[in-house]
């Protein structure tokens, strides 16, 4: 597929085509293990697929065939969390799962690989999960000194169930993409050669439906877990289709026009 560069990293590559963006962590020597800049420049990329009005899908991914994220480079791991290089210790991740849930986009993890530690949660908390057979799935935290208790736990209890997350944490196995499968944990599973082809196929399939309605569902399937924080992500999206309407916009006009609104000729609907 003909990506076109939209801007160049060091620790990734961000690219456009037809309608969708595509975010890949580029470190392949050591399975696409994150850095604190990884994180950075995943972030500002996600930002810029947000603002960019061509962009309908955000597809996440990691290059090489090998590996979609094989979490936090252990090898910077320091006292406190990731080191870069201004030595300070970062968890900026967490930030990032964040965005991808907030992202008013359908983000697409497109898993070629292992998936694996915060690599895993990565995809976990991503809209869809498109696998290939090669793809390895699982969570090392316990092994490694380290875990997610956030939507590495929670949200992935909300997708596999409570008995499988804890089977997931605590045992550390890998599972392969027929079993990730199986338990709900990815929406298909392709050949490794179909993998970018069905990948697109599926964002196709939702470039065509109507934005807001895609949008309103990520902040309905949000609000559900996430509270008062879910309520105000799907309360200002309420917000942004009141501002499209005539009457909210009488509101404002008679605020700069210094006269009482008249809302008497707007619908009370039962
Ligand atoms: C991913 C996995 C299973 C792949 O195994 P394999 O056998 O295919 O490859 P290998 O030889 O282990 O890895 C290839 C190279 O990549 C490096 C390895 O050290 C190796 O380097 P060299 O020996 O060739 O120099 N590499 C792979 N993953 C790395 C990593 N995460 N950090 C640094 N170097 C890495 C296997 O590699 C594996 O199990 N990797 C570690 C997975 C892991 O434990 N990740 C961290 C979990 S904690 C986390 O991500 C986290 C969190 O829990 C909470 C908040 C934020 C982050």
């Amino acid at each position: 597929y003909p990506w076109e560069p939209i801007k160049e990293y060091q620790e990734i590559l961000f690219s456009y085509y037809d309608g969708i963006a595509k975010i890949s962590i580029n470190r392949p020597h050591k399975r696409n293990a994150f850095t604190p800049l990884t994180v950075k420049e995943m972030s500002e990329a996600m930002e810029i697929a947000r603002q960019d009005e061509r962009v309908g899908v955000i597809i996440l991914t990691g290059e090489g065939g090998d590996a979609f994220c094989s979490g936090g480079d252990q090898s910077i791991r320091g006292h406190g969390g990731y080191v870069g290089e201004d030595k300070v210790p970062r968890l900026n991740v967490l930030d990032l799962q964040m965005q991808i849930r907030r992202i008013p986009k359908p983000v697409v993890a497109m898993v070629a690989g292992y998936a694996i530690g915060g690599g895993h949660v990565l995809h976990v908390v991503c809209d869809l999960s498109i696998a290939a057979e090669n793809a390895r799935f699982g969570q090392t935290g316990p092994k490694v000194g380290s875990f997610d208790g956030g939507f590495g736990a929670s949200y992935l209890a909300r997708i596999v169930g409570q008995k499988k997350a804890r089977e997931i944490w605590y045992l550390c196995d890998q599972y392969d993409a027929q079993e990730a499968l199986d338990m709900g944990l990815v929406n298909k599973v392709v050949p490794l050669d179909q993998l970018e082809e069905t990948t697109i196929a599926w964002c196709r399939k939702m470039l065509e439906k109507s934005p807001i309605a895609l949008r309103m569902l990520k902040a309905s399937f949000n609000a559900e877990l996430d509270g008062q924080a879910g309520i105000q992500q799907l309360a200002g999206d309420a917000t942004l289709l009141y501002y499209l309407s005539e009457e909210a916009k009488e509101g404002k006009d008679a605020f700069l026009e210094k006269r009482k609104p008249d809302f008497s000729k707007f619908p009370k609907f039962p």
